[in-house]
């Protein structure tokens, strides 16, 4: 009998030094500690010693037994380990490897420089709202005090859908609505396309417009400088100036350009400014009565201020480009200079 055990722990080694797969370690644990085992058998033909020779035989079978067992835990969980090197070397990442590119889109400068605009006339108390593109002769002219004799109502600036029909010429119509939906006090801020015949390496026959209009008791000319000069320090340079030069629009009197101070030499004179030290940037003046009065508004009891800006001149000046087309050709070698 112990001449059998020492064979069967020795048994018992061998087979556990092969096992390499689960399937092995099974199989172990069936020819030695399962029910039909090998140690069960031994434990079956203790019934043939004697009752001196039982104990002793016995409790050598159940050591053996504990023995077997716990090699075959270790073995499980040695398996274990080798299972879970293995998974992890199957799943191993080079984490110097390059990353992936994932090519982003971008805002359009213009919607860009749109968003900044709005931003800052938002900070000043003004409401954006938007007009349709598509505009009577009424709104886009004769209430804004364009006579029918205007050169600006010639076929060849503007584009007529009908009769009376036509692409919004600029953003004033929409100000116009305003001014039939609404009381003053008002500060309104109207961007938007606009439309004209107009193509040539300074003209699109569509670009973007920005036009702001103020209406309350006692709004002047001063008004308006102060309130741009806020708008200018913050699109282009904390210590730029205005100039006001006087001008000619049929809807504003007085009416004015708007020079900015060149935010590029500081008014001493470079290219950008051709040498004068101011850069014009857009027009306005004050809101003349007749358009006041066409809107049901009494210029005895309210003034306002107007003006209008053009998005693709602001963000040239900004931006540094020097041809407006590359605004419109969608070329994204250029599109993609305007990531923020
Ligand atoms: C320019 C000049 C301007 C206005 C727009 C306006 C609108 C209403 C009443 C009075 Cl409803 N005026 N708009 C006034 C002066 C100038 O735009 O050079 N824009 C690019």
């Amino acid at each position: 009998m112990e001449q059998k055990m020492k064979a069967l722990r020795a048994q018992m080694e061998e087979k556990l030094s092969r096992v390499d797969s689960r399937e092995k370690l099974a199989s172990f644990w069936q020819e030695f500690l399962g029910k039909k085992g090998a140690i069960a058998e031994m434990m079956k033909s203790l019934g043939g010693l004697s009752k001196e020779e039982r104990p002793a035989m016995g409790k050598l079978i159940n050591d053996l037994k504990v023995q077997a067992e716990e090699r075959y835990k270790d073995c499980s969980e040695r398996m274990e380990q080798m299972e879970m090197a293995a998974r992890n070397r199957k799943e191993q990442v080079d984490i110097t490897l390059p990353a992936k590119k994932r090519s982003t889109g971008n805002l359009h400068p213009i919607t860009i420089v749109k968003n900044e605009m709005i931003n800052v006339f938002l900070g000043m108390g003004f409401e954006v709202f938007e007009g349709p593109e598509i505009e009577d002769d009424d709104h886009n002219f004769t209430r804004l005090n364009v006579a029918k004799d205007h050169p600006a109502r010639d076929m060849q600036d503007t584009f007529y859908i009908a009769e009376d029909i036509l692409l919004r010429t600029h953003t004033s119509p929409g100000q116009i609505r305003v001014m039939d939906m609404e009381k003053p006090p008002i500060k309104v801020l109207v961007p938007g396309r606009v439309f004209r015949s107009d193509s040539d390496a300074t003209h699109s026959p569509m670009f973007h417009q920005m036009e702001g209009l103020v209406v309350d008791k006692g709004i002047t000319l001063c008004d308006l400088q102060g309130m741009l000069d806020r708008f200018v320090q913050q699109i282009f340079d904390a210590d730029v100036k205005t100039r006001l030069r006087p001008s000619y629009f049929p809807f504003t009197e007085p009416s004015v350009e708007v020079d900015v101070s060149c935010f590029e030499c500081g008014g001493k004179g470079c290219s950008l400014c051709k040498h004068t030290g101011w850069i014009e940037v857009l027009g306005g003046g004050v809101v003349h009565q007749q358009v006041l009065r066409n809107c049901g508004i009494d210029p005895e009891v309210y003034s306002g201020f107007a003006f209008g800006i053009g998005i693709e001149r602001i963000a040239m000046l900004k931006y540094g480009i020097n041809n407006m087309g590359l605004l419109f050709e969608n070329d994204l070698r250029f599109l993609k200079q305007f990531k923020d």
